[in-house]
C-alpha cells in the first residue's frame, strides 16, 4: 500500500477497526474511507455495491462483524450467522466486482475444531466438529475464508483471511453480559475494588446503572464464569492491527504464496502462549489491585477447552507480537479509566 492508496476500512468503530484506523493514520495513510452504519449498511447488497462502484477503493480491510463473548454467541445464534454472512458476502463480492488490489478478511480462532490439536495450525480448518456455543459464528467465518479462497482460485484475486486469537484493548465491549472474558474481568475487578454492587449483574448483565457505592461493606467475591480451567491465548488489538497492515504490505514475492490458487489463504495471528481463565483472572486482579476473593460459577459454560494458535506462518514472513499480556491489561485498564468506561 502506498501512503496515498485508497483504503476502505469496514467496521472502523469496533475493537479491531478502531485499532486499524489509529495505526493507519499513525503510519501516514491519508486516503482512508470509513462509513458509519447509518451512512452505509453493509447488510444491504445494493448499498454496498453502489458504494464500491462510486468510491473504487484499492485495498479493503474487512473488520465489520457481529461479535461477542460466549454468552452472546450462545444466545443470539441467528444474528451471528445472518449478519456475518451478509456483511462479508456483500463486501467480498463488491470488492471483486470493482477489481480491488488486496483484501484482508478478519475472522477468529473459533473457526478451528473444538478438539483441535494444539497449537492449531491453518491446516486444521474443517478437520473436526466445531464448539457448539459459537458454531453459527464460526460457520459464517469459515464461509468467509472459503469465499476468499474461491475468489483467489477462480478470479486470481488477492484476498487473505486473517484469524486472530482472543483480542482485547481500547474500544472493546465492556458489557458484562455480551463481552468477552478479558473486558468482563477488568470491569468486574474494578467494580469490586470500588465496592460497586455489580456482581449480581455479572449474571443478569444489567451493569450500566448499578453503581451503588458500598465501600463500608466487605467486598463481594468476584464471580468468574465456568470452571476457570479453559485455556485461551490473548492478543492486544494494537498488535493485531500492526499484523494486518504488515500482511497487506508484504511484497509480491511473500504475498503471492499466501493467496495462490488451491491454497486456503489463512494466516493465524497470535501471541504464541496461552493461559487458563483462572490464571488470567489472577493477573487482572493484581493489575487492578483488588484484594478480595473470587469464586467460580460452574452453571456458566466453559466453551472450547483450549485455543492456542500456531503462529509459524506469520512468524515466517517476519511478524511477531510485541505487547505482553500484563502490559496490555495495564494499558487497557488505563484506557478504561481515562475514558470513563465504568
Ligand atoms: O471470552 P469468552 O466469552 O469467549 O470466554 P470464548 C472465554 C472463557 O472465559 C470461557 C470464561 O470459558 C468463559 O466461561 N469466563 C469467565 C467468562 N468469566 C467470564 C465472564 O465474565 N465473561 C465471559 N464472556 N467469559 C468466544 C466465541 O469464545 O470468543 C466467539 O464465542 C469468538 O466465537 C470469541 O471466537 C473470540 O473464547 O469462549
Amino acid at each position: 500500500m502506498e501512503r496515498d492508496s485508497l483504503i476502505f476500512l469496514a467496521g472502523h468503530k469496533g475493537l479491531v477497526g478502531s485499532a486499524l484506523l489509529r495505526q493507519l493514520k499513525a503510519k501516514g495513510y491519508g486516503n482512508l474511507i470509513v462509513r458509519s452504519h447509518a451512512e452505509l449498511d453493509l447488510e444491504r447488497q445494493s448499498e454496498v455495491e453502489s458504494f464500491f462502484d462510486k468510491e473504487r477503493p484499492e485495498y479493503v480491510f474487512l473488520a465489520a462483524a457481529k461479535v461477542g463473548g460466549i454468552w452472546a454467541n450462545n444466545t443470539y445464534p441467528a444474528e451471528f450467522i445472518y449478519k456475518n454472512l451478509a456483511i462479508q458476502t456483500n463486501v467480498i463480492h463488491a470488492a471483486w466486482k470493482t477489481g480491488i488490489k488486496r483484501l484482508a478478511f478478519l475472522g477468529s480462532s473459533c473457526i478451528y475444531p473444538r478438539e483441535c490439536p494444539q497449537p492449531m495450525n491453518e491446516e486444521h480448518l474443517l478437520s473436526g466438529t466445531l464448539e457448539a456455543t459459537n458454531e453459527p459464528y464460526a460457520v459464517a467465518k469459515i464461509a468467509g475464508v472459503k469465499m476468499c479462497e474461491s475468489y483467489n482460485r477462480q478470479y486470481g484475486a488477492n484476498y487473505v483471511a486473517l484469524m486472530p486469537t482472543n483480542l482485547y484493548g481500547p474500544n472493546d465491549n465492556f458489557d458484562l453480559e455480551t463481552s468477552h472474558v478479558l473486558p468482563a474481568l477488568i470491569r468486574k475487578f474494578h467494580e469490586a475494588k470500588q465496592g460497586v454492587s455489580s456482581q449480581q449483574s455479572a449474571v443478569s448483565g444489567r451493569t450500566a446503572h448499578l453503581s451503588t457505592l458500598a465501600t463500608d461493606q466487605p467486598s463481594q467475591p468476584v464471580v468468574i464464569w465456568g470452571t476457570g480451567e479453559p485455556r485461551r491465548e490473548f492478543l492486544h488489538v494494537d498488535d493485531l492491527a500492526d499484523a494486518c497492515i504488515f500482511i497487506m504490505n508484504l511484497d509480491e514475492e511473500d504475498f503471492r504464496p499466501l493467496v495462490s490458487a488451491y491454497r486456503t489463504p489463512l494466516i493465524n495471528i497470535g501471541w504464541g502462549k496461552d493461559i487458563s481463565i483462572k490464571e488470567l483472572a489472577l493477573i487482572v486482579k493484581e493489575v487492578i489491585g483488588f484484594e478480595g476473593e473470587m469464586t467460580f460459577d460452574t452453571t456458566k459454560p466453559d466453551g472450547t477447552p483450549r485455543k492456542l494458535l500456531d503462529i509459524n506462518r506469520i512468524n515466517r514472513v517476519g511478524w511477531s507480537a510485541k505487547i505482553s499480556l500484563r502490559e496490555g491489561i495495564k494499558l487497557t485498564y488505563k484506557w478504561c479509566l481515562e475514558n470513563s468506561i465504568f
